[in-house]
């Protein structure tokens, strides 16, 4: 039996269930490409969730991972270390942040954030203890974990996993009106993603985040967007916040934070939410150390000078052209902002997993979400002839 279907038999014995990958084994990842065990080339168009939008084994962010590992990985926040106020002032200059908690996994970030703004709404807002409430969106994705699932939308990711966190007040996403309408004296925050991603690309009406934006200020409720996927240059933008032209009170980034070399995550605030923790309140094993950050100021490094966030856009645009100029009678719908996008088939085509097969024979890994969507999220550092080798063999697929 080839290794690669040795690997697969033991995986499939010994691991759990929890997920239905494809049957490719890869073995190594440079820029937009892996390849695996046989030697075939893929153009990876998942980038791993949109946490490798450097591109894969970025070797600067290599770099500063050997250098760092050589020298200090772990010291635990008991102590300091000489990583972590370097990253603090490059992550606050380039989001604007003025205070910053680092965490590891997104789900730890979304988890800090919750626990943060329930007691800036007791201490702070003056809601009744117990009483906080956060305001999410139907089909949200944001983890997980036992609290994040206790909101979730999605059978598959709740059923059988109760009893569950109770606080949280479930909306339709791009809603304004129902927004207004969710909102009373113990709401605390609003947790949402700018264009939801698992639910396939969810970008909502413009002028809906102005709206939310506007009554989160009037209600005194902190607005709380998860960047964990849309951030970090994956729509064209540092931020998805700016193509809705405001700002949050406190961003969740993780991903590619770290360029897909490490999990690194952090909840970026003003100072009033992030002020309300206290020593020995909070806390991690792994958060905010000198490995993490070393790799974090690589990936945030390579990610703002190397042009990627302006090339996410630029080819973003022409990605999705391309799709759009796609001529099939099973394709939907076409979305998209930046490299963010999504092909979305008509329920008579069986499926997006099936389609997504094709193209892994072709050389392009793709992942299918809530049946009928293919999502696309190449590096950001594709190029314009890869995007026209990744459009054709869409358009050979779905044709
Ligand atoms: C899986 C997709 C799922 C996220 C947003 C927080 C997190 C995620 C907006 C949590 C993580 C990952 C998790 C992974 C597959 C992928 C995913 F949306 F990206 F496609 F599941 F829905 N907020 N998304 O997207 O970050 O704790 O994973 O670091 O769980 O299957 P994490």
């Amino acid at each position: 039996m080839s290794n690669s279907k040795n690997l697969i038999d033991t995986e499939q014995r010994l691991g759990a269930h929890n997920y239905k990958p494809l049957d490719v084994v890869l073995t190594r990842g440079e820029g937009v490409y892996v390849w695996d065990t046989d030697g075939k080339q893929y153009l990876d168009c998942l980038s791993a969730y949109s946490a490798v939008n450097q591109g894969h084994c970025h070797p600067k962010i290599l770099a500063a991972m050997v250098e760092q590992a050589g020298k200090l990985t772990l010291t635990s926040r008991a102590f300091r270390n000489d990583q972590l106020a370097h990253l603090y002032e490059e992550l606050a200059a380039l989001t604007g942040s003025h205070k910053i908690l680092p965490m590891n996994s997104g789900a730890e970030a979304v988890e800090t954030a919750i626990k943060a703004v329930r007691k800036w709404g007791y201490e702070v807002k003056g809601v009744p203890e117990g009483k906080a409430e956060i305001i999410v969106c139907a089909d949200n994705f944001h983890g997980r974990t036992l609290s994040i699932i206790s909101f979730s939308t999605d059978p598959d990711a709740r059923t059988g996993f109760g009893p569950y966190t109770p606080g949280f007040r479930t909306i339709p996403f791009g809603d304004a009106d129902a927004f207004a309408a969710s909102i009373n004296e113990n709401t605390v925050a609003a947790l949402i993603e700018p264009i939801q991603g698992e639910a396939g690309v969810i970008i909502p009406p413009s002028g809906y985040f102005k709206r939310v934006r506007e009554l989160c200020t009037e209600n005194k409720v902190t607005l709380i967007l998860d960047e964990i996927q849309t951030g970090l240059g994956r729509t064209g933008k540092l931020l998805a916040e700016e193509h809705e032209g405001i700002e949050a009170d406190v961003t969740l980034i993780g991903k590619a934070l770290s360029g897909g070399f490490y999990p690194v995550s952090a909840v970026l605030s003003n100072s009033e939410v992030l002020g309300v923790l206290k020593p020995g309140q909070h806390g991690s094993t792994f958060g905010g150390n000198p490995l993490a950050c070393a790799v974090a100021r690589a990936a945030l490094k390579v990610l703002t000078e190397e042009g990627m966030i302006e090339n996410a856009e630029k080819m973003g645009n022409y990605f999705l052209e391309g799709l759009r100029s796609i001529r099939s009678n099973i394709v939907k719908d076409v979305r998209g902002r930046g490299l963010m996008m999504a092909v979305e088939l008509v329920p008579e085509a069986g499926g997006a997993r099936q389609y997504c097969y094709t193209l892994k024979d072709r050389g392009l890994l793709a992942k299918d979400t809530h049946e009928n969507t293919i999502r696309l999220a190449p590096p950001l550092v594709i190029t314009k002839s890869q995007v026209d080798w990744a459009v054709e063999q869409i358009e050979k697929t779905l044709a």
